[in-house]
Order: structure tokens, then sequence, then C-alpha cells
């Protein structure tokens, strides 16, 4: 029959097309991955800029490489570092919402157990306000459900206290202070 055949090609493409979604799930970059943010400040008069490249050289669950550097921070401070939930920049650095936490976990530092997946600590600057970053980290990722593609990063005013200030604030943004520059993470 006509129509019984045209429904069994229906439902051979729509399984085929099935078995396409389970093997590849929506098309997602293989590692090696290299991604990047340029950060801005927010505001007309910001002097804060800076590039930062995460890079993920194998699979999933691999560790990711951050380098980068970060210009016209306050002169040798620790300021507080985190990928925030969305890569929305439409009303400057407060759009990209809280820190990234898919997990719903409470804020702590990069090597805690119990932290936000966005949680990447702070950078140091030196005596010129220059953050020169080099680090890894194991929660991130660039591919798979927590990765942080398209999401937003923030550098802040502040210093992040990474969850131990005693207060109900630190355990949420590390009282990290006001948004310094922002950028969203791209394909490199
Ligand atoms: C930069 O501009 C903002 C308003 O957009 C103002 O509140 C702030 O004081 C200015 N900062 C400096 C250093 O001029
Ligand atoms: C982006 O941020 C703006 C300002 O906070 C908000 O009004 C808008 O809904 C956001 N867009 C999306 C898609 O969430
Ligand atoms: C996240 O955890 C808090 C308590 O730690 C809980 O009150 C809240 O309902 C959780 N949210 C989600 C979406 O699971
Ligand atoms: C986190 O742990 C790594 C080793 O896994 C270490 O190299 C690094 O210094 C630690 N970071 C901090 C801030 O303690
Ligand atoms: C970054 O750190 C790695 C490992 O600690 C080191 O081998 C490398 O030379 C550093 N790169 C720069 C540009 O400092
Ligand atoms: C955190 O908030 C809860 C509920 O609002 C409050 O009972 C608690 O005292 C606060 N803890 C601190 C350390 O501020
Ligand atoms: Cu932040």
């Amino acid at each position: 029959m006509f129509s019984k055949t045209l429904v069994s090609s229906f439902l051979l493409l729509a399984s085929l097309s099935q078995i396409q979604a389970n093997f590849f799930p929506h098309h997602e970059p293989t590692p090696p991955i290299k991604a990047i943010v340029y950060l801005r400040g927010p505001e007309a008069n910001s002097t804060v800029t800076g590039s930062v490249v995460f890079e993920q050289a194998s699979g999933p669950n691999e560790p990711v490489k951050i380098t980068g550097t970060i210009k016209g921070l306050t002169p040798s401070a620790l300021r507080g570092f985190h990928v925030h939930q969305s890569g929305n920049l439409t009303d400057g650095c407060t759009s990209t919402g809280a820190h990234y936490n898919p997990k719903n976990q409470t804020h702590g530092a990069p090597n805690d157990t119990v932290r936000h997946v966005g949680d990447l600590g702070n950078v140091q600057t030196d005596a010129n306000g220059v953050a020169t970053l080099n680090f890894t980290d194991k929660v991130i990722q660039l591919t798979g459900p927590y990765s942080i593609l398209g999401r937003g990063v923030v550098v802040h005013a502040g210093t992040d206290d990474l969850g131990k200030g005693n207060t109900n604030v630190s355990l949420s943004t590390g009282n990290a202070g006001t948004r310094a520059a922002c950028g969203v993470i791209g394909l490199a």
C-alpha cells in the first residue's frame, strides 16, 4: 500500500535521525577544542581589557588549560574570576547572571569538591595591574553537559573569598565585588 510505505519510510527516517542524534548529540565539537573570550569593561570609561584561551586537549572529563592576560586591574591584587551562567551582554556584565552552577552547589575554591562549575577563584595582578593566567581546571569543560562554550566570563573589581567569608553571600558570590570586565566564550 502506498500510504503504508510512506508511513514506514517516515518511521525509518525518524529512527535514523534518532540514531544520528544519539551518536552526535548537539553536533558538539570534540577535543582538542580551543575557545577564547575577549574581556571588556562595561562602562565607556572602563580600563580593563583581556583575552583568555581555554583549551581541552584530550577527551571529555579531562582538565582544561586556561592561559591569557587581563590588563587595567588594581595593581598587586587578587581579583575574582568566574564563568557566569549566560553569554548575554545586553546589560553590561550584569546580564551574564550568577556563577555558572548547573549542579546547584554552593560557591567554593577551584580545588574544593563543593563549588560552582564556574568557580575559577582569583587571578593575581602584578604591580602594573596585569594578570597573567596559566593554570588548569578539572571541572570546567568545553564539551558535554558542563560545557562553558557560549557562557560569560567575569573578572571582578574585588577579591573572591572562595566561600570562606562566613556569610550567605560568600556562599553564592564570594563577595568578589562589582564586575570589572566580561565577555562571551566562543570557539577560537
Ligand atoms: C566611570 O563612569 C561611571 C558611570 O558610567 C562612573 O560612575 C564612574 O565614577 C566613572 N569612573 C571613573 C574612574 O571615571
Ligand atoms: C538578556 O539580558 C537582558 C538584561 O538583563 C534581559 O532583559 C533579557 O531577557 C536577557 N535575554 C535572555 C534571552 O535571557
Ligand atoms: C538548589 O539547592 C537549594 C539548597 O541548597 C535548594 O533550596 C533549591 O531548591 C535547589 N534548586 C534546584 C533547582 O534544585
Ligand atoms: C589545586 O590543586 C593543584 C593540584 O591538583 C595545585 O597544583 C594547585 O596549586 C591547587 N590550587 C590552589 C589554589 O590551591
Ligand atoms: C604555564 O605553566 C606550565 C606548567 O606549569 C609551564 O610549563 C609553562 O611554561 C607556562 N607557560 C607560560 C607562558 O608561562
Ligand atoms: C543565612 O541566611 C539564613 C536564612 O536567611 C539565616 O538564618 C542565617 O543566619 C544566615 N547565615 C549567615 C552566616 O549569615
Ligand atoms: Cu563572578
